[in-house]
C-alpha cells in the first residue's frame, strides 16, 4: 500500500469508528412493563480504539494490518463515579486472554468510549493466566473494590489435559479507577467464581456473596449462591459459608447460578440480580433472574419471582458462547432509574433501563416458582379468573 492509500484507509477507519461511537441509542418499544431494551449493543469489539488494534506508523505497518485483534467486549462491572458513567469491561483479544478496560459514556446509554489505556493490574502471581468479570463495589469504607475471577491451569491436571483450570477470586481496590491496589486473593476451600462484595458492613464485617464450585465449570455440590463474613479484607478468607440462594431442580438455575452486580439498596430490601443456568440439548442456557433480600439481614431472601427476568432474545442469542445473558454491573441513579448492563453470548454489551419502583414491584408481586406444572397452572388460572371478572365488569 502506498502512503497515500495508507492515509486514506486510516482516515476511513477513524471516520467509521467515530460514527459507531456517536451512534445514538434508542429504546425498543417492546413493552413488558418491567424494563426496556435498547436497539444497539453499547459496546462491541469494534468499539476498541483504532490505536489499540493498528500500528499507525506507515514505516512499521505499510499494509495497515491489525496488530492486536480484539474479539469481544462483555461482562462489565459498572459504577456512577463523580457523575461519570463508567464500565470496567472484560475485553478479550484474539489470543483469548481477557483484560479490563474502562469505558465511559456521557449518559450511560450511548457514546461509550474506552479510556486510552486498559487497566494494568498488579502482577502478583505468575501462574495467573486469565482475569475476567469484575464486580465493582463502592464500599462504605471509602474504597471502590473490584472482585474478579483469576484463572490458572490446574496443577493437578493429568498430562495432556490442557483445559482443566482453577478459578479463584482476585481482589483489587481503587479510589479513582486509575491506580489499583491488589490485595491477596480470596482464600477458600473450594474454587470460587462470581464473588461479589456487599456495599455495607454487616455486623461490623465485610460480607461476600460467593459461588463455591467443585470444578472449574461445574458447581457440583457447591449448592448455589453463598454468603460469608470476612474478618480482614486485606487478607480475605472464607471460614464459614452458607448457601442463601440454592440451585433447584427443573428451574432456570438448575445447573448453577451466580450473583451479578452488588445489590441495590431500597426501602423494601436489597434488589439482587443474578444469572441462572440450565442444561439443554443445545448446551448451557444462561438467563438473568432477580430476587430480594432483607434490608437488615441481607443474607435472607425475602422475595423470589419465578422464572427468568431476562433471557437471550434475537441477535443476543448468538455469539462466541451462544444462548447466554450475563450481568455483573448496574447503576442506580438518584432519580430512581436503574441502568442494567448485560452481555449477550460472551460477545457484546447492552443496556436495559428500569426503575427501582418497577424492580421492587416485579420482585414482590411476581408469583414465585411453585416447582411443578400443577402450581404454574393454578397461578395462571387465578390471574385469568381475576382478569375475566375485570373485563366483564367493563362490558356491563
Ligand atoms: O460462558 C458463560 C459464562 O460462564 C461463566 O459463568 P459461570 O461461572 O456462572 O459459569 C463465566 O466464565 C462467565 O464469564 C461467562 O460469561
Amino acid at each position: 500500500m502506498d502512503k497515500k492509500d495508507f492515509d486514506k484507509r486510516l482516515n476511513e477507519l477513524f471516520k467509521s469508528y467515530e460514527k459507531l461511537i456517536m451512534l445514538r441509542n434508542e429504546k425498543i418499544d417492546d413493552y413488558n412493563g418491567i424494563y426496556y431494551r435498547y436497539k444497539h449493543p453499547i459496546l462491541t469489539a469494534d468499539h476498541a480504539p483504532i490505536f489499540w488494534r493498528y500500528d499507525l506508523n506507515y514505516k512499521t505497518n505499510p499494509n495497515l494490518l491489525q496488530r492486536f485483534g480484539i474479539n469481544s467486549t462483555f461482562n462489565a462491572g459498572a459504577i456512577l463515579f463523580n457523575n461519570r458513567y463508567l464500565l470496567v469491561v472484560r475485553v478479550e483479544g484474539w489470543d483469548r486472554k481477557s483484560f479490563f478496560a474502562v469505558a465511559e459514556s456521557p449518559n450511560g446509554i450511548d457514546q461509550w468510549r474506552f479510556w486510552d489505556y486498559p487497566i494494568t493490574l498488579p502482577d502478583t502471581d505468575k501462574d495467573e493466566t486469565n482475569v475476567y468479570d469484575m464486580r465493582l463495589t463502592q464500599h462504605e469504607d471509602g474504597w471502590i473494590y473490584g472482585i474478579f475471577c483469576s484463572e490458572r491451569k490446574d496443577p493437578n491436571a493429568p498430562p495432556g489435559d490442557l483445559s482443566s483450570a482453577i478459578a479463584k477470586a482476585g481482589i483489587v481496590r481503587t479510589k479513582d479507577l486509575i491506580a489499583w491496589e491488589r490485595l491477596p486473593d480470596l482464600k477458600s476451600k473450594t474454587q470460587q467464581r462470581n464473588v461479589v462484595l456487599h456495599p455495607e458492613f454487616v455486623n461490623g464485617k465485610y460480607a461476600l456473596y460467593t459461588r463455591p464450585q467443585e470444578t472449574f465449570i461445574e458447581a457440583g455440590s457447591g449448592g448455589g449462591i453463598g454468603w460469608a463474613l470476612i474478618d480482614d479484607i486485606e487478607n480475605a478468607e472464607i471460614r464459614d459459608e452458607t448457601i442463601i440462594e440454592p440451585r433447584v431442580y427443573h428451574t432456570i438455575k438448575e445447573v448453577k447460578n451466580g450473583l451479578g452486580p452488588p445489590p441495590i439498596k431500597t426501602d423494601k430490601g436489597w434488589l439482587q440480580l443474578a444469572h441462572g443456568v440450565r442444561s439443554c440439548a443445545a448446551g448451557l442456557r444462561y438467563v438473568l433472574y432477580m430476587f430480594m433480600t432483607d434490608l437488615k439481614e441481607p443474607w435472607k431472601v425475602i422475595a423470589s419471582p419465578g422464572g427468568y427476568f431476562m433471557a437471550p432474545k434475537g441477535e443476543e442469542r448468538v455469539g462466541d458462547v451462544s444462548n447466554v445473558l450475563f450481568s455483573n454491573g448496574w447503576i442506580k441513579k438518584d432519580n430512581g432509574e436503574v441502568y442494567i448492563y448485560y452481555a449477550s453470548s460472551d460477545t457484546r454489551m447492552h443496556v436495559a433501563t428500569s426503575t427501582v419502583e418497577k424492580l421492587v414491584d416485579y420482585c414482590l408481586n411476581t408469583p414465585a416458582d411453585g416447582y411443578r406444572t400443577h402450581t404454574s397452572v393454578a397461578t395462571l388460572n387465578k390471574l385469568i379468573t381475576k382478569n375475566l371478572q375485570i373485563m366483564k365488569n367493563k362490558k356491563d
